[in-house]
C-alpha cells in the first residue's frame, strides 16, 4: 500500500485489513516521507497489530522522497516477495478499493493458474462511484481504451490499481526493469505479465471515491501515461 499524505486514511485502512479474518495477510505500507506524518502514524499502528506468535502483521517501508507511485510499488512488491509472500495485493490507501473483495480475488488466483487477478471496474458487474461525473467516467474509459488499443490487450481495466499478483509473476517481470515512475506503472505491469505468458483474470469491483485527502494525480504523470503505451509497444516490437 503506497502512501503519500494519507494520515486521515491509514488508521481506518489498517483496521479494515487487519480485521478481514485473513490471518495470513500482512500489510506493507510504502511511505515516501509524507509531510503529514503518515509514515510515523503507520509505524505506531504497526506496533499494535501482532500475529498470534507475536510477530508484526503490519510494517512500513520508508523512502526518502516522493518518487512516484510506480517506484513505491516496485519497491514494496520486491520487498513483499523477498519476505516470502506467495501473493501480493496492491491497493490504494484512500478507501477507493473494496477490501471485502480480497478474499474472492485470492480465491480466483488459487483456483486458476492466473498470475494476475485484476479488481476490475470494467467487466460486467463492475461499478463506479456515483460521485464520478460524466467527464471523469469518460476520461477513465477513454484512458483504458487508449492503452489497451495501442498494446492490443483484452484486459478491460488495464489502468486499474487494485490487483493481486502471484509471486511467480512478479519474479518473472523483474521489477528493476519497470520504467514507469507514476501511474503508468499499472499498464506497464499488466502488459509485462501478458508478454511473459501469464494468465490474467478480472473480478468485478465497485470503485469508491477517495475517503479523505487529495489525489496525487498531476499533469506530469498524465503525460507519462500518454507516452508509455507507445514506448512499451515499440520495445516489444523491437524484441519481436
Ligand atoms: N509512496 C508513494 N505513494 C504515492 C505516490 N503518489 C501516490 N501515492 C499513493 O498511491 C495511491 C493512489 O494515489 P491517488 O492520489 O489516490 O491516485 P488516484 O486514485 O488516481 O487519484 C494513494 O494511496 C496515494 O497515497 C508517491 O509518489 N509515493
Ligand atoms: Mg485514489
Amino acid at each position: 500500500m503506497p502512501t503519500y499524505n494519507e494520515a486521515g486514511n491509514i488508521p481506518g485502512m489498517a483496521e479494515l485489513l487487519m480485521n478481514l479474518g485473513m490471518p495470513g495477510l500482512r500489510l506493507l505500507v510504502v511511505d515516501d516521507s509524507s509531510p503529514d506524518g503518515t509514515g510515523r502514524i503507520a509505524e505506531e499502528l504497526a506496533a499494535t497489530y501482532l500475529a498470534e506468535d507475536g510477530t508484526p502483521r503490519m510494517s512500513v517501508l520508508h523512502r526518502t522522497s516522493k518518487d512516484g507511485l510506480g517506484r513505491a510499488y516496485a519497491a514494496g512488491m520486491g520487498k513483499a516477495v523477498e519476505d516470502g509472500a506467495r501473493y501480493v495485493l496492491q491497493m490504494d490507501a484512500d478507501g477507493s478499493h473494496p477490501a471485502d473483495k480480497i478474499a474472492e480475488m485470492l480465491g480466483v488466483a488459487l483456483s486458476t493458474d492466473a498470475g494476475l487477478v485484476v479488481g476490475s471496474r470494467y467487466v460486467p458487474g463492475g461499478t463506479l462511484s456515483d460521485a464520478w461525473g460524466a467527464h471523469r467516467r469518460l476520461l477513465s474509459r477513454w484512458a483504458n481504451a487508449y492503452a489497451s488499443t495501442i498494446l492490443g490487450t483484452r484486459v478491460r481495466d488495464i489502468t486499474g490499481g487494485f490487483n493481486l499478483w502471484s509471486a511467480d509473476a512478479l519474479r518473472a517481470i523483474d521489477l528493476a526493469s519497470v520504467g514507469s515512475a507514476g501511474y503508468s506503472f499499472q499498464v506497464e505491469m499488466k502488459y509485462a505479465a501478458l508478454r511473459r505468458g501469464f494468465q490474467v483474470m478480472e473480478v468485478p469491483i465497485h470503485f469508491e471515491d477517495r475517503a479523505v485527502g487529495e489525489s496525487k494525480m498531476n499533469l506530469a504523470v498524465q503525460l507519462e501515461s500518454v507516452a508509455m503505451p507507445w514506448k512499451l509497444r515499440a520495445r516489444s516490437v523491437g524484441r519481436g
